[in-house]
């Protein structure tokens, strides 16, 4: 029977796997937060995330269905609103709706999937259904990619405010909102995911959760990057595509 890890191991295996796999590395938000992205490549990459934006309060929907307790579930539900609003208008679907028509893309092109890509779909379909069918402490964990989700933030914010100044400021007010949002709900997931995977079976399959979500955001613009281009060399890609 192995050890358990401590919290400051466990918290440590769990960064590890941000340092070098979160898509804050891929070629494609490189060249994104360089100023690189034609507005083609950037109206590609909105429609698409649309997808993932419209499928998260799905996936914690999901886990709130898995989850038999209702402390956790007050903890956890918060983040539907936070997507869906608490009326027509409000929340983050409707910003992303509005960063589309700030880039020129009509809200119908974004909810009709007109755009969307066939590995774009599958990797969000793949973190529904793993939220889907994973023990609860399991699915928050793989929420944890939103530990290194502030840094990304705030450099992809600066870097459309100086870069790509078509698209109207108040366009960008989901990427504002989450910069706070995202540090509220990786502080909750990381305590739920530190004291309810509470055996090292649950730990390592915590981390491997991890590891599974940081894939399918990067299979995500892979995807973007393959139909719509705008990648450059980065020092991610060599380290992930290492030669055969
Ligand atoms: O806008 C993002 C968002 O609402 C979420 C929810 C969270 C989850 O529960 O998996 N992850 C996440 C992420 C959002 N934006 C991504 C980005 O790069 O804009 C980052 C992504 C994440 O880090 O998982």
């Amino acid at each position: 029977m192995t050890e358990i890890w401590n919290r400051d191991t466990f918290l440590q295996r769990l960064r590890e796997i941000g340092k070098g796999r979160y898509h804050h590395l891929h070629p494609f938000h490189m060249a994104m937060n360089a100023g690189q992205l034609s507005p083609s490549q950037i109206r590609g990459w909105i429609a698409n995330r649309f997808y993932y934006q419209q499928n998260i309060p799905i996936k914690d929907a999901a886990i709130l269905s898995n989850c038999p307790r209702p402390e956790i579930r007050r903890i956890w539900i918060h983040r539907i609103l936070d997507h869906d609003g608490q009326t027509e208008g409000e929340g983050g679907i409707e910003a992303w709706l509005r960063l589309g028509e700030a880039a020129g893309l009509s809200r119908d092109d974004l909810w009709s999937h007109r755009y969307l890509l066939p590995g774009v779909r599958f990797a969000v379909d793949a973190y529904v259904n793993f939220c889907r069918t994973q023990p609860w402490p399991i699915a928050v964990a793989s929420s944890l990619t939103e530990l290194f989700a502030p840094d990304l933030m705030q450099e992809r914010l600066v870097a459309f405010e100086k870069h790509y100044t078509w698209i109207a400021p108040d366009g960008l007010e989901y990427f504002r909102a989450r910069l706070t949002q995202a540090r509220r709900d990786s502080r909750e997931g990381l305590e739920l995911t530190l004291t309810h995977c509470n055996t090292h079976e649950l730990q390592k399959k915590a981390v491997e959760a991890l590891a599974f979500k940081c894939d399918l955001l990067w299979a995500m613009l892979d995807a973007i990057q393959l139909a719509y281009g705008g990648a450059m060399k980065s020092q991610g890609e060599e380290k992930r595509s290492d030669t055969l």
